[in-house]
């Protein structure tokens, strides 16, 4: 009997041994699970959820010499989350948009990610540079946390297999082979002189447009030269001395309208009287602002002409309503990203970040730009590029490869 009690104590005894053991386990993975930063973000969301309001980020160049285009997205941003606020918010809770400044420097924009992170954003609108969302991204995709550029076009960007990262615009392979495409076959120009500013989309989009026209190659396409300069410096009259004596029929540079501007007038100033073609970096009022009348003639590629387009119309009337005339092609680009990424919380009636992602991947959107949806990558499915040139001091539609 007695033994029989020991030995019916002894088994009560593991029994409660393993019940210990059970909890400890299920503890220590639980802090370990707590202490990963998905789980921290998603229960920041919640935090945020609980005082009754959801937080979302835009980040970009705030100040600065590329300012002006941070402005534009911040404004294409705010409609966003002014016209969700007057519906009523989302689920009951205002919309609060968080602004972070990246001064285009790679480390800044890391230390932006960061903030936003720590402060809970359910999702991030940004950032604009591609030499700022590639080390940014990593943050949020850690971070368990969508974010969707309006603008950074460099193909690195969605090579990465991050699943919480889109874009809304095109790429730079998509760009470079537009670019290649209107040189040779409508400019029948064969002599192309490359520069690019040493950014990683500047010098992305130059080594995009160099593939291309190696294509054009055995039909006697030849890259001149290719030659980097530095951002934020604001002399290029030797390199384009240089390349006047290269006898070339056009230059292409990779990079953004501050230095785009100052290559154009100083191009026409050192007496090089070839066209003149860049990317949607430097298609931007400010450029012409820089250049004055050199910049007439230039080609730059982008996506088609918003003013024309019937779902755009809504937008920009409210944009020039708030903010003037101002011509600010990338807004509507911020715009739409922001209405995505809150359509995203809408429809899965929460701010759980895997759910917001898997519901951003497979959506059907149709707002200020067209039609938009997002391929495996977390690219746009359509290719938008066609070429503009600049004309009377203004941006016009020029040329539209055939598809
Ligand atoms: N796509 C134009 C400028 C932004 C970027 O760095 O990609």
């Amino acid at each position: 009997m007695v033994q029989k009690a020991l030995f019916l104590k002894q088994k009560q005894r593991n029994f409660f041994q393993l019940l210990l053991g059970i909890s400890l386990v299920v503890f220590v993975m639980t802090a370990c699970e707590k202490g990963s930063g998905k789980s921290d973000s998603a229960e920041n969301n919640q935090e945020e959820n609980k005082a009754g309001e959801i937080l979302i980020g835009v980040a970009g160049p705030m100040t600065g010499d590329q300012s002006k285009i941070g402005g534009d997205l911040e404004r294409g941003v705010r409609i966003a989350v002014e016209e969700w606020n007057a519906r009523g918010g989302i689920l009951g809770k205002k919309v609060r948009l968080e602004v972070g400044d990246d001064q285009h420097d790679p480390k800044q924009a890391v230390s932006v990610a960061n903030k936003m992170v720590n402060l809970g954003i359910v999702g991030m609108v940004g950032h604009y540079n591609s030499s700022s969302s590639i080390p940014a991204s990593s943050v949020y995709h850690d971070a368990g946390i969508p974010m969707i550029t309006p603008a950074s076009t460099n193909p690195r960007l969605t090579e990465q297999g991050f699943k919480n990262v889109f874009r809304v615009v095109g790429r730079d392979d998509q760009q470079g082979s537009v670019a290649a495409h209107f040189i040779f076959e409508q400019l029948k120009a064969t002599r192309v002189a490359i520069l690019h500013d040493k950014t990683t989309y500047g010098q992305g989009l130059a080594d995009e447009l160099r593939k291309s026209l190696a294509e054009y190659q055995s039909q006697g396409m030849e890259v001149i030269s290719f030659d980097g300069l530095t951002q934020g410096d604001k002399d290029f009259r030797g390199i384009l001395t240089s390349l006047k004596e290269k006898n070339i029929d056009l230059y292409f540079f990779g990079g953004s309208f501050p230095e785009g501007g100052l290559l154009a007038k100083q191009a026409k100033e050192v007496g090089l009287n070839v066209p003149m073609m860049s990317g949607d970096g430097v298609i931007d009022p400010k450029f012409i602002e820089i250049a004055g009348a050199a910049a007439e003639g230039t080609y730059l590629t982008f996506a088609a002409d918003t003013e024309k387009s019937p779902h755009a119309a809504h937008f920009l009337k409210k944009y020039r309503s708030k903010y003037g005339n101002e011509l600010a092609p990338y807004a509507i680009y911020a715009y739409d990203a922001a209405n995505i990424l809150l359509k995203s919380v809408s429809d899965t009636r929460g701010t759980e970040s895997q759910k917001m992602i898997e519901m951003i991947r497979s959506i059907k959107y149709d707002g200020a730009l067209g039609h938009v949806e997002f391929d495996e990558k977390g690219d746009v499915t359509q290719s938008p590029y066609i070429v503009w040139i600049t004309k009377n001091s203004q941006f016009e539609a020029f040329w539209t490869p055939s598809q």
